[in-house]
């Protein structure tokens, strides 16, 4: 169960071949030019990274959740924030697959599965974010249309995306009264806030998304009304286990720096990697990043069955792999002295990047409370 067929491996190593040639050299100067690479995204895209879970017959990959986790781990190893934009805009894709008819995924889908149009993800307010169920954006029927008014907070993409689903109110308060809807860039009504200035996550973008007044066919809506809000967690089922991939890649590459880096550098006399201390350290981090990737692929292939218990192995994924990869990143960092500070090293952006993993797509205290509830029924 745990070995990986020829084609799997062969997968995985086209994804680490790309980070290798396309991601790491640049990765540095991305984050620090804030610098958002379209292009380097449309050449994912040539080897079937816009769509890696969609059907082939919108252009995408058709592969599992499994698969997919083998790729975002390995895009990760090049720069965890542009492996996670990439896991985003699959998340969006994915539910236009899953939910739109035949005339919205044949609409949106192709140029998606080519990264020619980028997807974002709009759920977050600024007044509602673990408690997602409160947002407070409103979509009005007016005839054949909606009117959409509200913000969104925190929104990966934002400005450079083509599509953007929205969770918007059109009833009740509460989950049952929130709806889907394609926004597409350039509608009239939306705008967006200033690129905020973050911890990590630099080659990215994140605005608020604004909608005043924003008029889209009901055509735009994916399911029916109030069938938002599970769309959205459906969603981001599969969402945290990329995040959680996108952790053990970025670690995985500060552990592999770390052990050569320790092999080279010398003190009291002796290669450092001599250091049984060290040895021990090194054992300690291989080993949580093993178990994470252990509990990820067990989420991954519970995803791919429809097993009853998705939610919580993915939600228990997310957090164990999150967690740990950021624990042996900033270990790494640790054993790199004064140069793993050093933005040249490539180690500090990946504990930068990393931070957040633990706060988005559910915060870690929130996947805390999906996997009690269901232990606990409460
Ligand atoms: P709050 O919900 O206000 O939580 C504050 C603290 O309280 C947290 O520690 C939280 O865990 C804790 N807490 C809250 N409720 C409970 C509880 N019941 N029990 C225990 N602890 C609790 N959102 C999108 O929709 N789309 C995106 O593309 C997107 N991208 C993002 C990119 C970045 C860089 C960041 C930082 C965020 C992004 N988000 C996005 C938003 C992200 O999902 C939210 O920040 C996250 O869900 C937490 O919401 P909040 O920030 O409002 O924190
Ligand atoms: N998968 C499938 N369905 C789900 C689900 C999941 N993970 N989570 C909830 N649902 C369904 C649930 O079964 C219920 O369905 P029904 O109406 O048929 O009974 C419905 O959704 C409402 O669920 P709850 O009653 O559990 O809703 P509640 O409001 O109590 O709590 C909670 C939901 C806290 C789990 C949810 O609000 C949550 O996950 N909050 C975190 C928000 C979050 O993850 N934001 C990420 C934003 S995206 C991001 O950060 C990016 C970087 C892209």
């Amino acid at each position: 169960m745990f070995t990986l067929t020829d084609d799997q491996r062969a997968i995985a190593e086209a994804a680490r071949e790309f980070a290798d040639e396309h991601l790491a050299p640049h990765a540095v100067t991305w984050d620090q030019t804030k610098h958002f690479p379209v292009d380097v995204l449309r050449k994912a895209a040539e080897l079937g990274m816009g769509g890696i879970y969609i059907r082939e017959d919108v252009g995408g990959s058709e592969l599992s959740r499994f698969e997919a986790a083998l790729i975002f781990e390995a895009l990760a190893t090049g720069c965890p924030s542009i492996a996670a934009y990439i896991s985003i805009h699959n998340m969006t894709a994915w539910m236009i697959d899953v939910f739109g008819d035949e005339a919205q995924r044949s609409r949106w889908l192709p140029r998606m599965c080519t990264m020619e149009d980028l997807g974002s993800y709009c759920l977050t307010e600024p007044e509602a974010g673990s408690d997602a169920a409160a947002l407070r954006t409103r979509a009005d029927r007016d005839g054949d249309d909606y009117v959409l008014n509200g913000v969104k907070q925190f929104i990966s993409g934002a400005g450079a995306s083509q599509i953007y689903i929205v969770m918007a109110r059109t009833g009740e308060p509460g989950p049952r009264g929130i709806s889907a809807f394609v926004v597409e860039g350039g509608t009239d009504g939306m705008s967006f806030g200033p690129n905020e200035v973050k911890m990590g996550w630099n080659a990215q973008p994140t605005r608020q998304v604004i909608l005043e007044n924003v008029c889209v066919p009901a055509a735009n809506l994916l399911g029916g009304e109030g069938d938002g809000f599970r769309i959205a967690m459906r969603g981001l089922n599969g969402g945290r286990l990329n995040i959680g991939a996108c952790s053990l890649g970025g670690a995985q590459f500060a552990l592999d720096r770390t052990v050569t880096y320790l092999g080279e550098r010398e003190a009291f006399g002796a290669k450092l990697l001599k250091s049984q201390a060290l040895q021990f350290k090194l054992a300690d981090m291989v080993t949580e990043l093993e178990a994470a990737r252990t509990l990820l692929w067990r989420a991954a292939m519970a995803l791919d069955a429809g097993a009853a218990d998705t939610v919580e192995l993915c939600a228990m994924a997310k957090r164990f792999a999150t967690d740990a990869g950021f624990e042996v990143a900033n270990s790494a960092l640790q054993l790199h002295g004064g140069y793993g500070y050093l933005a040249e090293y490539g180690i500090e952006k990946v504990v930068r990047d990393l931070r957040v993993h633990q706060i988005l797509e559910g915060t870690n205290e929130i996947m805390r409370l999906i996997i009690s509830r269901g232990l606990t029924g409460a």
